[in-house]
């Protein structure tokens, strides 16, 4: 996969030269390409950003120099890329697009400064490329390198090889399967007791069967605590018998709508 970022702050993908997605790109697996959009400016300033029409906070960003910059790369490879527009009024980015992303051969990103990017730079390119505007969650930045630096490494983990065979993200939470719709569980290594705190038994019986079910019933917790969204979306033909059972300790039974719900308390008369 290639993967082309454009940006004023070059320096702030630094972190993609380490790490997971540094070790990808060292093995040949990821060819990761970072570009100053400064480089398409020509007067002495440099300059990048704008005043904005029909006035309000802020500068908008120029849309000369990111159509020359956006040019010089699409002229600069084979086909044509996914142009990935990080923004607060994007789509959510998710788990299921981060897979339908790692089965691309050529991401660009388009990292915005200031009040964002002159609409028509979307428009120019949304009319001969596939332009995904996305977000990663619903609070803001100053900018959208740091949703980039989250998107290629959530996209780059799942290309093949990059993942030691010790690390699958076949169980990843939010992945399609089993533990689509739960959050992982807690875990725990040596040594057996910390501080006076003990691991749980079950941890140490070496009866995979029961290490598998009480790692489930923990995800099953944590998820009821922290996402209960997650547990009315999930598909109940995916629960076995033992699943429905956690699930009813934890106050969650099947409605009539065929979905779960938190149990009704039922107030004694
Ligand atoms: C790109 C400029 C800042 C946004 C005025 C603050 C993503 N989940 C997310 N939150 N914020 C962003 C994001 C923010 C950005 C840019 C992404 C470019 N800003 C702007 C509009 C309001 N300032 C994001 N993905």
């Amino acid at each position: 996969m290639r993967i082309d970022v454009v940006t004023i702050f070059p320096e702030y993908l630094e972190p993609l030269n380490v790490s997971l997605v540094g070790k990808a790109r060292e093995r040949g697996l990821l060819d990761v390409r970072v570009h100053d959009l400064r480089e398409w400016t020509h007067d002495r300033h440099n300059t990048v950003d704008d005043t904005p029409y029909g006035g309000g906070p802020g500068m908008v960003m120029k849309p000369e120099p990111w159509g020359e910059a956006l040019d010089a790369v699409l002229e600069s490879g084979e086909g044509s890329p996914v142009l990935v527009v990080p923004t607060p009024s994007g789509r959510p980015f998710t788990q299921e697009l981060a897979v339908e992303l790692s089965g691309k051969p050529w991401l660009v990103f388009t990292p915005a400064r200031y009040e964002g990017i002159d609409r028509r730079v979307i428009e120019e390119y949304g009319d001969r490329l596939d332009v995904r505007e996305v977000s990663i969650g619903d609070y803001v930045l100053a900018g959208g390198e740091a949703p980039v630096l989250v998107m290629v490494e959530a996209v780059a983990r799942l290309l093949p090889g990059v993942l030691g065979n010790a690390e699958s993200h076949r169980d990843d939470s939010f992945a399609p399967g089993a533990m689509a719709d739960l959050l992982e569980g807690p875990v725990f290594t040596k040594p057996p007791v910390w501080r006076d705190r003990g691991v749980p038994e079950v941890l140490l019986s070496g009866h995979h069967g029961k290490v598998a079910r009480w790692r489930r019933d923990e995800a099953f917790r944590r998820t009821a605590q922290n996402r209960p969204d997650l547990i009315e979306r999930c598909d109940p033909a995916t629960l076995d018998k033992k699943d429905r059972s956690m699930l009813a300790a934890l106050g969650w039974v099947l409605g009539e709508d065929g979905r779960f719900g938190r149990a009704v308390e039922s107030v004694e008369e």
